[in-house]
């Protein structure tokens, strides 16, 4: 391969490259599929519906191919302008891409939010992959797919159909990727390689500790929280110091999220702490302060401003 020419970005002139659109209804495990693709964390999941506000692109770089997985946020019935934006996201990104990949969960039959995906790349000319998921936990995978299978009916274009567990199949994951690699057509790479992500890490950080509070706050309340990163800087011995703002709605709020004595956030702080360590592998200080932007989900500048645009 030495006699190779490279272009500027340091693919080998036959190259393939492309964007892969992950879809789905919420918490079916479209982020956990991805960061299984990338063997490290991009994207932010949790057991709540709801958790990917933004499509975020892994990137996947072997010698001669580059994959750019666009997680996406779950279909569903928006409430509010975020759940719009939300949707909007989805939109944007499957006219974008070269392949998509379906994630449906087979512990259950389809609902309508399934239908709602099932309608968007139901008609789409390009290379389908219809991904039951939750293999390790579901009691009727077989049948489940049927139903899946049932909701692309008259489909014109390619369609693969496989099932795994996104958390534990690490074969199948790497299977899956080979197999959506040889659908890439031929083309530069988009990104250099090196990097798993489009997000600065910033905003990576942000979505770590969003993740946190998503898994520890109860009820509406973590719909209704957004997280930035607002400053961070390296100590000459290698700590990060990293500042950060829990934002919420009300100001009834802020104390729910902060909890009796300080306890709850800074069960949120360390927990983040401690993703964010293990993923940098430094040492992470940690600040979190929580702040309210009145109604910032219904906000078109808000949403702007905390990075939903
Ligand atoms: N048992 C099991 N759980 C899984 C599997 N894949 C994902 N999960 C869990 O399902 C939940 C949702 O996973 P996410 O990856 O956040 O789902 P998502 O589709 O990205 O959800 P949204 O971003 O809300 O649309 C998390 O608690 C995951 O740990 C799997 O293969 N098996
Ligand atoms: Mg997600």
């Amino acid at each position: 391969m030495t006699d190779l020419h490279m272009t500027s970005n340091d693919a080998p002139t036959d190259s393939h490259s492309g964007f892969v659109a992950i879809v789905g209804k919420p918490n079916v495990g479209k982020s956990t599929l991805l960061n299984a693709f990338l063997n490290t964390k991009v994207a932010p999941t949790s057991p709540r519906p709801q958790t990917t506000r933004r499509g975020v692109r892994g990137i996947h770089t072997t010698d001669t191919h580059q994959i750019v997985f666009v997680d996406t946020p779950g279909v569903h019935k928006p409430k509010d302008a975020l759940g719009k934006y939300m949707n909007q996201e989805v939109h944007a990104a499957l006219a974008d891409v070269d392949a998509i990949l379906w994630v449906v969960d087979l512990r259950h039959p389809p609902t309508d939010e399934d239908n709602m995906v099932a309608h968007q790349v139901r008609d789409l000319p390009k290379p389908l992959f219809l991904i039951g998921n939750k293999r390790d936990v579901a009691k009727y995978p077989e049948e489940a797919m049927k139903l899946y299978r049932g909701l692309l009916e008259g489909r014109s274009g390619d369609t693969t159909e496989l099932t795994l567990s996104a958390q534990n199949d690490t074969a199948a994951v790497a299977t899956l990727r080979e197999q959506v690699m040889d659908t890439l057509p031929e083309s530069p790479f988009f990104y250099p390689r090196g990097g798993a992500s489009d997000q600065t890490r910033e905003m990576w950080a942000a979505e770590i500790i969003r993740e946190e509070a998503m898994k520890k706050l109860r009820d509406e309340l973590p719909y209704a929280v957004a997280t930035r990163v607002t400053s961070w800087t390296e100590r000459e011995d290698g700590l990060q110091r990293i500042e950060g703002e829990v934002v919420v709605e009300k100001n009834a709020h802020k104390g729910m999220v902060i909890g009796s004595g300080g306890k709850q956030l800074k069960e949120i702080g360390q927990a983040a702490r401690k993703q964010l360590e293990i993923f940098l592998n430094r040492k992470v200080y940690l600040g979190l302060e929580v702040i309210v932007i009145p109604g910032w989900r219904e906000d078109e500048e808000a949403l702007r401003e905390l990075g939903y645009e």
